[in-house]
Order: C-alpha cells, then structure tokens, then sequence
C-alpha cells in the first residue's frame, strides 16, 4: 500500500504522516498532525486496548503535571482529562516510625494529578478517533522500515506482512523503539542505553469501609534509601503502590512471610492498609519489572523520520516527567511546524537542534534523582531538603526556585533548568561561605575585644553539657 503523495511540490495538505506507536505520545502526536490537516495513519502493535479484556503495562496510574497539561490544552483535552485526575497538593512523607510528615508541592494552585494511565490512554484513542482524517491501524507491529525508500514493513495479528509507504515516519513506538533500530546503523548517531539496579513491584491499597486508606490528596512517598515505595491515589479509592528496590533484594524475598517480615521492618505502617493476605498476593502476581534510561541523538533521519517520547528519551521515573515529557515534545514540534512552513526539510534538523538538549537534560536529572535517593534518601534527609529549598525560596522567590519546581511547574527548557540549578546553587555556597566569612571575623574580633574568662565550673561538667545539646537530626 503506498499512502504517500509523490507530488512533492504540491501545496494542497494531503500529505500522509505514519505514527508508529499507539500508545500515550502516539495518539497525542496524530491530534496534532490532524489538527494541521495532514492524513495521518497511526500504527500500533496491541488490539484495540478498548476492547481487550486484560491490559498489561506498566504503572496503572502516573503523574501529570504543568508540560504535561499544556500539551492537552493544546487540543482541547486538557480539562476533560483533569476531571478525572486525582490533585496532589503535598507529599506526605511516612517515617520508619510510621509518623507522617505532608510538605506542599508550592502555593494554591501548584498541585499534580494522579491520573489512570489505561484511562488516558483510552480517551486519546477516541479523541484521535473523532478526526476524519485519522486512520488507527490495530495490531499493526513494525518489523523494520528502509532508510532509501521509507517504506515500512509490518506484521499483522495473522503473521502476514505489509509494506507501507508514507510522507513522514514518526517514531512513538517507546524505549526499545522498533524505528530507532535503523538510527543505530547511521553514522554520528549517538546512543546508550542504561539498565539501573532497581526494579519495580505494583502493589494495591483496597479502600477500608468504603473510603481511601490514606489521605488521597498526597502523593505518599516511604524513603528508606535503597529501598522506596510512593502510593498514588485512584478514582475507585484504591492507592496504587509501587515498591522501588534492587533486584538482588527482590531476589531474597521469596516467600509470602518473608514479604510480612520485609514490610514489618520496612513499611510497617503501610501492612495493615493494603492487608497481610494481599500483600502476599500482589507481590508475587508479576516478577518485579526493569527500569531503562536512553539517550540519543539525533532525533531525525533527514526529512523522513523523527524520534519522540520514550522512542528518543527513556528515562528512570524518579521525576515523573517520562510522559510530561513526551506530551511536551508534541507542542515543541508543533511550534517549530508554525515557524518553518510545515517543511519537513526544514523542521525535522530543527527539531533535533532544539530539542535533543532537553531531552537528554531530564533522562539525566531523573538518573541523578534516582542517584541521590539511593544514596542518601531517609525520611528525616527529604523532610530537612524541602524545608532548605523551600525557605530559600521564600526568602529569595526570584533567584532560588526548587529543582522540583522548575521541573515540574513550568515549562522552562529542561537544560536552561539544569543551567538555573547549577548557577543557584553556586549562589547558595557562595552566601554561605559569606556568612561564614562574616561569622569568623566577627567572632575573632569579639575575642580580642572582650577576652572571655575561664568558665567557673569544673571540665567534666563543661563535657556532659555538651553532651546534652542534642542535634536535631
Ligand atoms: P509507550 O507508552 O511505551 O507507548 C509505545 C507504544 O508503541 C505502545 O502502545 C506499544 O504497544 C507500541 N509499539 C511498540 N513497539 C511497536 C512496534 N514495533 N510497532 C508498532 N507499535 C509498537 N511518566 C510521567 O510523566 N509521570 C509518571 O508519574 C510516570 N510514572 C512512571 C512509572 C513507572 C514505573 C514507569 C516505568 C514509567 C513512568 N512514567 C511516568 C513514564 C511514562 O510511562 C512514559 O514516559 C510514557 O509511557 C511514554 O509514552 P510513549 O507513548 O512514548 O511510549
Ligand atoms: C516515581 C515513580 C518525590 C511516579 C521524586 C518527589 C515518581 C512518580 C520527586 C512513579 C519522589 C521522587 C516529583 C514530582 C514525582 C517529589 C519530583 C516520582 C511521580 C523530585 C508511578 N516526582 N514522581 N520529585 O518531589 O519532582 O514529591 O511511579 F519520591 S511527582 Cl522519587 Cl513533583
């Protein structure tokens, strides 16, 4: 089947775009190409999730946040989704001792939603649907495509194969993108691919009497360095847990007590919540999944192909930015599509300029979170970092703006973030070391002013006082 238009000069908008991938970044990216008036053919491995009884996939539910929303808005989806998302206004942080601790993500209105990822799925599906001129094609999985001709061939639910030829490829087909593969034999790409030592487990939190377990407008998180577990709300009422650790770990959790013993040691608090039996249950439903991070370059294969969402940058989920950011990519070509004329020439080398520095920028600030969790994350050290971060930027709003913030928040470039963070913190050591500066000269000058006497009272009392100040962490 040749869907292209081999008039190359002609001006009328028939232009055919082949989306690969029907999953979230997918089907938002056809609403764009559609809403430009291109004919777009979207291509996706799996039946029709609407109809299939059983979805396997990753997390059930995930954050949305401010790149995220802009990107929906862009097509009218933006409200619809929200209604059926769950707002996070704080994190509420569950200490070994099963205190909780709630720090607020910023003012009123900055909140995150916890949204239903088969849900979102879905309602982009329909939303791409209701194009005349989108076509979706089911069970659809691609094999391989020809960098000469474009031409692309996919195998269907029957073990048939299908050629198909189309103006522009776009690559949504997520980390191991089957259209990337081609990228890799050319040369001056770029790639690396990294595995971390974590994985991760889905755990449910029933309602209890009909109402949440906890508190849902919180996003939950249990920091205990080298092991995490974040909970987020779901419509039904129901949390969905996700236990973070290293396989190694996951490995010597082999039976039902041993989960209880785990848990009791670790997340005591959270065992009567989601039910000793349950816990049992979930844990071993699925083998405890893998997490990768890819960074590649260029986006682009001439005016041909373009790689976005997980396809060009997968990335650990420790910033819940994978599909923010992928929603995001949608708007920035579509901004570039405006600047240039919808000339593919032209717009697919400036998408790759302009975008790979973003790209690569949040895969590795979520890798450096994932670092810094890891190492040093309890309880007690996230609580004293957000109230650091967000004093400082009460004191300074201007010049000081949490990472998190930044990220999260606004649609600041993901790299002019990274630029931002590494200035502020140099502002930071500097003011310090000023007020150290300060401190030292003003006290040396003190002590030769007013010479202090010897304490009149005897040394070993002078050391027990010490002793009695007590730090508070
Ligand atoms: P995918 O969602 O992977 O979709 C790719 C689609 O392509 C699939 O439908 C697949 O069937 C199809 N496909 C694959 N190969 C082929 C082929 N050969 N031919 C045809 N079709 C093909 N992000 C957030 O923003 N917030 C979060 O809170 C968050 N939490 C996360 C938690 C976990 C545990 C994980 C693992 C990820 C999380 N993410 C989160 C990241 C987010 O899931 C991804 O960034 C997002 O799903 C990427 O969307 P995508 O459309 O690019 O890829
Ligand atoms: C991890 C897995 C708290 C969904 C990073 C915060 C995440 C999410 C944080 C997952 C954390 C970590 C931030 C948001 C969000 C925090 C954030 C992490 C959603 C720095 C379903 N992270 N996540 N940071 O600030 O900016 O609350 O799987 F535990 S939302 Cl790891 Cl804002």
């Amino acid at each position: 089947m040749d869907y292209s238009t081999n008039d190359s000069k002609s001006t009328s908008k028939k232009k055919v775009v082949a989306v690969v991938g029907g999953g979230l970044v997918g089907n938002l990216n056809a609403c764009y190409f559609a809403k430009r008036g291109f004919q777009v053919e979207v291509f996706e491995s799996r039946e029709d999730i609407r109809q299939a009884k059983i979805v396997k996939g990753r997390s059930i539910n995930l954050v949305l946040s401010h790149r995220g929303r802009q990107a929906l808005k862009h097509v009218g989806m933006e409200d619809m989704i929200i209604s059926k998302g769950i707002p996070m206004h704080s994190r509420m942080i569950h200490a070994l001792n099963g205190t909780q601790s709630p720090i607020p993500y910023g003012k009123k209105g900055q909140y995150i939603l916890s949204i239903d990822r088969a849900n979102l799925n879905k309602e982009l599906l329909s939303a791409a649907e209701t194009y005349p001129n989108i076509n979706l094609n089911f069970a659809h999985k691609l094999l391989d495509w020809s960098t000469e001709t474009g031409a692309m061939t996919f195998v269907r639910a029957e073990g048939a194969k299908e050629e198909i030829q189309a103006d522009l490829i776009v690559g949504c087909d997520g980390a191991f993108s089957a259209i990337r593969k081609q990228f890799l034999r050319q040369s001056r790409f770029n790639y690396s691919q990294t595995y971390i030592p974590h994985g991760y487990l889905e755990i449910t939190m029933p309602p209890i009497n009909g109402e949440f377990a906890m508190k849902p407008d919180y996003l939950h998180i249990w920091p205990r360095n080298t092991f995490m577990m974040i909970a987020l709300p779901n419509l039904d009422k129901t949390f969905n847990c996700t236990l973070f650790m290293p396989f190694e770990e996951f490995e010597k959790v082999t039976t039902g007590d041993k989960v209880i013993e785990f848990f009791q040691k670790y997340f005591h608090d959270a065992i009567p919540l989601i039910g000793a039996e349950a816990l049992k249950r979930d844990f071993f439903r699925l083998p405890a999944q893998a997490m990768v991070s890819v960074k590649c370059s260029s986006y682009h294969f001439g005016d041909k192909c373009v790689l976005m969402g997980d396809a060009a940058h997968a990335m650990v989920p420790f910033y819940g930015q994978g599909m923010n950011a992928g929603f995001e990519d949608c708007l920035v070509l579509n901004e570039i599509m405006d600047q240039l004329n919808e000339d593919f020439s032209a717009v697919l080398p400036e998408y790759t300029k302009v975008r790979v520095p973003d790209g690569q920028a949040i895969v590795d600030l979520a890798m450096y979170n994932y670092v810094e969790m890891r190492e040093r994350v309890n309880s007690k050290w996230f609580l004293f970092r957000k109230y650091v971060d967000n004093f400082l930027h009460i004191i300074m709003p201007r010049t000081i703006i949490p990472l998190y913030t930044m990220v999260t928040f606004t649609r600041t470039r993901y790299h002019k973030v990274v630029n931002h963070w590494h200035w502020q913190d140099k502002v930071i050591n500097q003011g310090l070391l000023f007020c150290a500066a300060v401190s030292v000269a003003g006290g040396s000058y003190l002590l030769v002013r007013y010479p202090p006497s010897m304490p009149n009272i005897p040394i070993e009392q002078l050391w027990s006082r010490l002793q009695a100040l007590k730090s508070p962490f």
